[in-house]
């Protein structure tokens, strides 16, 4: 195994944390380094895109989260080996990223604009992604994406729709997922009653 060093926000979630999550599920030893928001800005300019999270692979380093998911969720077994079950991974991880982004931009809008612009993602952008990924979960048999098992897939909505129905983001209703994608929803709870998820928040409280 190499060895590996993740650098992220110094927080349970979002595009970092679902290497984090991998690798713990997988018993994969790893640098969990974790960054405070106010020594971010000394470190950007030394990242590829001015962005984390960042791997580092026996020193060399690679980053999008979704590369890094791909890598680590082959490391971890929770990647298909099977091309075409692999595209339906990617699939939902870049739809996921899409979205993600697109809700990411309206954080640093101030007042009406932040509201005008949340306003218009949830009467349109986030039931359509929504929809979209709860049909291809379906798809796959209605408890995980592809395989009959967890994934880096199953990683990486859990956060977005976790990150959904916290109720941090003003302007876009709580209940946005139980209302668009009942199923997403579920899948949630899935995730997050996993043993060995359950097991690492409830260690990360302690
Ligand atoms: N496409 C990139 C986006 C990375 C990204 O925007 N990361 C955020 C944190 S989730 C970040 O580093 N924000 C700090 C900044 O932009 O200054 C990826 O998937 O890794």
């Amino acid at each position: 195994m190499p060895k590996l060093v993740l650098t992220y926000f110094d927080f349970d979630g979002s595009r970092g944390e679902v290497a984090r999550l991998a690798m713990h599920l997988a018993g994969i030893a790893f640098e969990d380094r974790r960054i405070a928001g106010k020594n971010w800005p000394a470190l950007r300019d030394s990242t590829p895109f001015q962005a984390m999270p960042i791997l580092e692979v026996d020193g060399k380093v690679i980053s999008q989260s979704n590369t890094i998911n791909r890598y680590v969720g082959k490391l971890a077994g929770l990647y298909p080996k099977d091309d075409w079950q692999a595209a339906l991974v990617d699939e939902v991880m870049d739809a996921v990223e899409d979205i993600t982004t697109r809700i990411g931009s309206t954080i640093e809008l101030e007042g009406e604009f932040k509201k005008k612009a949340r306003e218009t993602l949830a009467a349109g952008p986030i039931p359509r992604f929504l929809q979209q990924i709860e049909a291809r979960l379906k798809a796959g048999g209605g408890e995980w994406f592809v395989e009959n098992r967890l994934t880096v897939a199953d990683l990486k909505c859990y956060m977005w729709v976790r990150w959904l129905k916290s109720g941090v983001l003003d302007h876009i209703p709580a209940d946005i997922v139980d209302k668009h994608a009942p199923l997403l929803a579920k899948h949630l709870e899935r995730v997050k009653n996993h043993a060995r998820i359950a097991t690492y928040y409830e260690s990360r409280r302690k």
